[in-house]
């Protein structure tokens, strides 16, 4: 059957399963515009196309399905780059598919005219420049094939005008043609085998998690693998929700912004486990100084990231939706051969930290606001229920920290990348992905202003998230830096809180404003603000322009150098620092 390269690639989406494609259309990419006008895909028109990128990854995030965003050429292909870099950072499966100048007139300096595909080479798994319009089913077929599998990622298709308009034959499915292209095979047996020995070997071992344990849905094995080594667990950023933190040896956020209990149960234990975790500098703090007494067993499907920072005893390169179950049955027989591991000790000592050096933090009850009571009221308003999305700052980590994040997918962020405005259009994504759940996103009043505009794209196409703002007038992460680091000389920091109004601005984008500025009033305008069902909700928490986020690992030092933060006692920070518990 004759078709034009336009309804390829519509067919071709459609054939992959595509449900929603975020996108903005211009003179390049027209031709696709018009078959899908008459196909079965929701599009969603954003009004920026940055927000059409985030948009996709909040969805792969919340679904684990890939993601596709769309823009046409030139500028609008530029508008992707950082969400594709995002994505890239964050292991993200999206496609973007970009229109391009005719392929006559490529390297013209013509009308629109980008090299996309040379412009995010560094910053997609992959990327095409498709020169027939013949190859278009197989193009999108490989792209959503590497999106997808191994460590997932970004692949872009860029796709000329005359090859969108030329005739074709349509088949499906396509032959894929990756020569280049190698997905890791099953784990070595004895490699995993040689992991739970060691395990069980290991008096004071931790479960260093990553991203990789949410995005390979392998967290009900996880848990088994916890309980039965009796080892606790830190989750990254990356990797909240993928153990509940209200499990007894759950010890949460390891790194910078991480709880004393994880921080310092890795600095002071003698084996880490990490799953599709790699090292970040923003969880090991200096590397030559991070967990200098452990053994390391390192599983991650991607090879490239073994040894990359810290050099593995034993090395597992596997999907971990195959290795976890596999290393829960080598564990089941090492304990059932030699009887349970001796971690009782280091449980006890864990559990001391956790008691002695919580998460710690004051709110008067006639105020400031707090933006952690804010996030706690949340996380209790919620059960640990809703979907929480955020943007990059201090509110960001106070989120991270003070939810109690009961299960995997139910948290999403910009970790590697750190991308301000990232939290209103992935919050959107991630409503159209999962329609009915309760989707909030808790964004800084800097971040909100890149991407508030997709607030009308919500409105219009009825995605009724929440966007709590903590608005504290600043760019409040950058203030902490300068509060500590540079003797508080505060360089352009200050926003202001009051401009934009953002109740007026929630109302003149078709939202519900609400604003809250006292600690009593929380949970009446959290209340008010999740009874919103058909439109976005948006919150103007007038939060503490001051508030820190503690603890705090300075950058560049080693993680013993952990600052507990003003709410703890120089007597406590000396003992903490000795590693003493303190609380019974
Ligand atoms: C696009 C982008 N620009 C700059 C930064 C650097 N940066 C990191 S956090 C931050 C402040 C964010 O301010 P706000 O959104 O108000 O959040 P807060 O830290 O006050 O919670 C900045 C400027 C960034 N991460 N991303």
């Amino acid at each position: 059957m004759e078709v034009t390269g336009a309804q390829a690639l519509v067919r071709s989406l459609e054939c992959e399963g595509v449900d929603v494609v975020f996108g903005l259309p211009g003179g390049a990419i027209l031709p696709a515009y018009d078959p899908l006008r008459s196909s079965s895909l929701r599009h969603v028109l954003v009004r920026h196309e940055q927000g059409a990128g985030h948009a996709a990854e909040g969805y792969a995030w919340a679904t684990g399905r890939t993601g596709v965003c769309m823009a046409t050429s030139g500028p609008g292909a530029t508008n992707l780059v950082t969400a594709l870099a995002d994505a890239y950072m964050d292991s993200v499966p999206v496609v973007a598919i970009t229109g391009q100048v005719p392929t006559a007139m490529i390297g013209t300096d013509a009308f629109q005219e980008s090299d996309i595909t040379g412009i995010t080479a560094p910053v997609t798994k992959h990327n095409e420049l498709v020169t027939d319009a013949e190859r278009i089913p197989a193009a999108i077929a490989e792209a959503f094939h590497i999106a997808s599998t191994g460590r997932p990622g970004p692949v872009l298709v860029d796709l000329p005008k005359d090859i969108l308009q030329a005739t074709t034959v349509w088949s499906w499915p396509p032959a894929l043609d990756l020569p280049g292209y190698r997905v890791s095979g099953p784990a070595d047996p004895e490699r995993i085998a040689a992991a739970a020995r060691l395990l069980h070997q290991a008096r004071r071992p931790v479960l260093y998690v990553g991203g990789g344990v949410v995005k390979s849905d392998s967290h009900a094995a996880l848990r088994e693998l916890a309980e039965l080594a009796q080892a606790p667990v830190t989750t990254t950023l990356m990797a909240r929700g993928a153990f509940p933190d209200s499990h007894p040896l759950a010890l949460g956020m390891p790194g910078m912004h991480g709880t004393y209990a994880a921080v310092t149960a890795l600095q002071e234990c003698d084996l880490i486990v990490a799953l599709g975790a790699r090292f970040d500098d923003r969880v090991t703090g200096k590397l030559a100084a991070f967990a200098p007494k452990a053994k390391v067993v390192h599983a991650d499907i991607d090879p490239a990231e073994i040894g990359k920072n810290r050099a593995p005893d034993v090395a597992i390169v596997g999907n971990l939706r195959a290795v976890l179950p596999e290393l829960v049955v080598a564990m089941r027989a090492v304990v059932n051969g030699a009887g349970p591991g001796r971690t009782a000790e280091w449980l006890a000592t864990t559990a001391g930290w956790k008691r002695s050096y919580p998460l710690r933090y004051t709110q008067a009850t006639d105020g400031p606001l707090k933006p952690q009571h804010v996030v706690e009221r949340l996380s209790a308003l919620t059960g640990g229920n809703a979907i929480l999305v955020a943007g990059v700052g201090q509110h960001q980590m106070h989120a991270s920290q003070h939810y109690t994040f009961t299960k995997p997918r139910s948290w999403i962020n910009s970790g590697g990348a750190g991308t301000m405005g990232f939290a209103v259009p992935a919050a959107m994504g991630a409503q159209i992905g999962r329609p009915g759940e309760l989707v909030v996103a808790i964004d800084g009043d800097g971040c909100f202003q890149m991407t508030a505009q997709e607030l009308a794209t919500c409105a219009i196409e009825g995605v009724p998230i929440k966007v709590l703002i903590f608005n504290n007038g600043f760019l409040g992460m950058v203030r902490q830096w300068q509060e500590l680091f540079y003797d508080e000389r505060y360089s352009e920091v200050h926003l202001g809180a009051t401009i934009p109004d953002y109740v007026k601005l929630a109302d003149a984008y078709g939202c519900v404003g609400l604003r809250c500025e006292q600690p009593s009033d929380v949970d009446a305008v959290l209340e008010k603000a999740l009874a919103v069902t058909e439109v976005p909700a948006v919150v103007d928490f007038r939060t503490h322009d001051a508030e820190g986020v503690f603890p705090m690992v300075p950058a560049g030092h080693s993680n013993d150098d952990l600052v507990l933060g003003p709410e703890f006692t120089a007597a406590e920070q000396q003992a903490a620092a000795r590693r003493e518990v303190i609380a019974s």
